[in-house]
């Protein structure tokens, strides 16, 4: 059976999505291109062979003719959307965050749990790349011993101009935030949050730096730096009690010049998590035909996204905040 996808939204994400699953994923076909833009979805349509082009995400889910859908259009835009789907029960991926607030993804969460469904997967890609999940597979094993630190750096050479301090730790930091959870299997119950001085070149934001601390007692610090002009940059170390890991980091190319050797940076995520955005889609086309959900559940994005807001008050208050998540209910387990 060929899954019959629905893509909503056609900027960056949107379009890699849209072309990856028409011309690298198994067992689907791209048939629906919503995008509020309907000049642009058309031509994203047309690159993809998709017969059916919408200017309204809901119409394109409400298409008897779509089986599943891809949510990649702006953030504001995510939550009606999944709660569109859960209606209509359709699978769905949606691109993070679930909500622009945790209340969003919790409504998420209790509607998705009342279906007695799994139907919604978040796009924390991360969990799909080969260099966390070897990490992963090493902790579990208890390889090194036990975690101790979990040091993070996510720098990307330049932001929209919009981009606020506050949006740095709600859509870049919440990367790391899913990651560590997802390889220390545990959630956190502290965080205190800095920012440096502004740089010269993005003067409306600062840099930030979150210590976060987990149940266990692993501490996790996030340097989340999006103006680092430089080049696209996501580094992980994690020293165990007899060891530890770092990423490898995937280079395009090396180069010999200038009395120098060099490795090239990718300019962004689309790039670096290429092989991670390839195996997340293939995984969830298959989940969409085992009906056994693979990736980020609905509740990680619920948690990720409430995690992020305490660190944003930690950020505002400059104190440090308790982290108290509710128990994981046994539907997500
Ligand atoms: C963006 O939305 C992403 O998801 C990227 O992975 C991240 O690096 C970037 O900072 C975000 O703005």
């Amino acid at each position: 059976m060929t899954i019959r996808i629905g893509v909503i939204g056609t900027g960056v994400m949107g379009a890699g999505h849209a072309s990856m699953l028409a011309s690298q994923i198994a067992g689907c076909e791209v048939v629906a291109v919503a995008d509020a833009d309907e000049a642009r979805a058309k031509v994203v349509a047309g690159k993809v062979g998709a017969a059916r082009v919408f200017s309204d995400g809901k119409a394109l889910i409400g298409d008897t003719g779509v089986d599943a859908v891809v949510v990649a259009s702006p953030d504001p835009t995510h939550h009606p959307l999944v709660m569109e789907c859960l209606r209509q029960v359709k699978p769905v991926l949606c691109e993070k965050p679930l909500g622009t607030n945790s209340t969003e993804c919790r409504e998420i969460v209790e509607t998705e749990m009342r279906s007695g469904r799994r139907l919604v997967q978040v796009g924390f890609m991360r969990r799909f790349d080969p260099g966390y999940e070897a990490v992963k597979a090493a902790l579990t094993e208890e390889r090194h011993g036990l975690p101790l630190f979990l040091h993070c750096i996510h720098r990307n050479a330049v932001a929209a101009s919009y981009t606020t301090s506050e949006a740095i730790i709600l859509n870049t930091a919440v990367h790391e935030i899913d990651a560590a959870r997802f390889l220390l299997g545990e959630e956190f119950v502290s965080a205190t949050v800095r920012g440096t001085r502004a740089t010269r070149s993005a003067p409306s934001r600062t840099p930030q730096f979150l210590l976060l601390e987990t149940a266990s007692g692993v501490l996790v610090d996030i340097e989340a730096f999006v103006d680092a002009q430089y080049g696209y940059d996501v580094r992980a170390e994690l020293v165990c009690e007899k060891g530890a890991m770092s990423l490898a980091q995937t280079h395009a190319v090396r180069t010999w010049s200038s009395g120098t050797v060099g490795n090239s940076l990718y300019a962004d995520w689309m790039g670096r998590f290429d092989d991670a955005y390839r195996r997340e889609l293939q995984a969830w086309v298959q989940s969409i035909r085992s009906w056994k959900a693979v990736g980020a559940s609905a509740w990680d994005g619920y948690v990720s996204t409430r995690t992020a807001e305490l660190c944003l008050e930690a950020y505002r208050s400059r104190q440090t905040v308790t982290i108290d998540i509710e128990e994981r209910p046994a539907f997500y387990a």
